[in-house]
């Protein structure tokens, strides 16, 4: 036994300590702009919405790299506007967009100088449709976010394979590192010729959970261009080190609904957590399942009562344009946030917990009580951090409420209340 750890000790003493991540100022600064804005766009976006059947595709119909290559010359979205998506993100009441940079095919959305899988060389519309978004997100100040895939269904490098794309017709070799320095090289693009990026928003590192990926190389190489640059990885495990935010998919922080939730645990840095309007993330033609607006202005309250972000998902068409079921919504939920945002932006989780008729949130010495489920006129609350000087509607109607020292009653009648959120503001000394 002695031995063993003897031989531990001296192999960890040679193995180079993981350098300790401190975030810079700007980035730590990133963190509150990141967790005051509450809410963004979440844009998957590329060839395989030619096929108008999702973003897995050519996994799913097992199509191979040869086949799936006769796509992108198909691909030509003459109707794609930046200033009118970015318009439509500000009328959303969204504060950024997170678009895919490269999804799992592999298909640079933009002109990459380390290969021709992309849109600029090969698809008849020649342009660099990140670099337009881009441009437009700074005119109209909102930030603007990669999604990159660290998984590769194209890269002949990307070997040994992972979970997933293996039926893509690519010899059984490779060499893993140079898939690394290649996907490096993307980002280091992607952080030079973008102006100012809100981050990276990592995924795919599940197709692999046991490789080298080189995460701090990686990582170092992102904060050294931009400190302020946020990454997130959706690998479902507590944040790795040199992370600076943690998202959920389909699924409140800790809510384990989704089965690759199962285990994630709600760790220490800004949350964010993302959902479709439909089932699909990439635009799929068959997918008529939209969530109701009430349905996705609940996700958002309910994400700002767990003190997350809310990334809610369009899958544009392969024309360049949103389809009307998307921005009509997107436009609902800007109109109630025009009336009810002071409750969600610069907020954070409020001091009851979630429950199953509504989240608080909070901002200074106001308390924001959401009312999404209470058929009651009368609400029962926890002792609160002060004592209430004042309690109102949105509309500055005022609140009936009585406080003992067991705690809160609010009295909201059933008529007047908001069928997306009645939201109560209590002010405490
Ligand atoms: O495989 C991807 C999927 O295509 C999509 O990008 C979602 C969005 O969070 N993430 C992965 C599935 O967990």
């Amino acid at each position: 036994m002695k031995t063993g750890c003897l031989l531990l000790s001296s192999l960890l003493a040679v193995l180079p300590a993981a350098a300790e991540y401190r975030p810079a100022a700007a980035n730590l600064a990133a963190r509150q702009w990141f967790q005051d804005a509450r809410f963004g766009l979440f844009i998957h976006w590329g060839v395989y919405s030619v096929l108008g059947d999702g973003e897995w595709v050519m996994n799913n119909r097992k199509i191979p790299v040869e086949e799936y290559e006769k796509l992108p010359p198909q691909f030509n979205p003459t109707k794609f506007d930046a200033a009118e998506w970015v318009s439509l993100v500000k009328a959303a009441g969204m504060r950024y967009i997170t678009i895919t940079s490269k999804h799992h095919d592999g298909f640079a959305m933009f002109d990459s100088k380390l290969t021709d899988w992309d849109i600029v060389d090969r698809t008849p519309y020649k342009k660099d449709v990140l670099k337009m978004l881009a441009d437009e997100c700074h005119k109209q100040g909102i930030k603007l976010f990669f999604y990159h895939s660290h998984l590769d269904w194209h890269h002949p490098d990307y070997y040994p394979r992972g979970r997933t794309g293996r039926n893509t017709g690519r010899p059984e070799s490779g060499e893993w590192y140079r898939y690394l320095d290649f996907m490096d090289g993307e980002i280091r693009e992607l952080l030079t010729n973008y102006g100012e990026i809100g981050g990276i928003w990592f995924d795919g590192w599940w197709d692999k959970p046991t490789a080298d990926w080189r995460l701090e190389k990686t990582y170092k190489l992102i904060h050294d261009l931009q400190p302020a640059a946020l990454i997130g990885n959706n690998h479902h495990r507590l944040p790795f080190e040199g992370e600076d935010f943690q998202m959920f998919e389909k699924d409140l922080p800790g809510g384990k609904t989704a089965e690759f939730n199962k285990d994630a645990q709600v760790g220490k840095l800004p949350l964010e957590t993302c959902e479709t309007i439909n089932k699909a993330w990439g635009y799929n033609q068959n997918d008529q399942q939209y969530k109701s607006t009430r349905e996705l202005v609940h996700y958002l309250v309910r994400a700002a009562g767990h003190n997350a972000n809310f990334l809610l998902n369009v899958g544009p068409r392969p024309d360049g344009t949103i389809q009307p079921e998307f921005s009509e919504r997107l436009r609902e939920i800007g109109g109630w946030l025009r009336a009810n945002g002071e409750s969600i932006y610069g907020t954070r989780q409020g001091p009851v917990a979630p429950r199953d008729w509504g989240v608080t949130t909070q901002k200074g010495k106001k308390v924001y009580v959401h009312l999404l489920k209470l058929e009651d006129e009368v609400l029962a609350l926890p002792k609160l951090p002060g004592k209430i000087t004042r309690a109102a509607l949105v509309n500055g109607a005022k609140v009936e409420y009585g406080e003992t020292n067991l705690g809160v009653l609010l009295k909201v009648p059933l008529a007047g209340r908001d069928p997306l959120d009645t939201v109560v503001t209590l002010e405490l000394q």
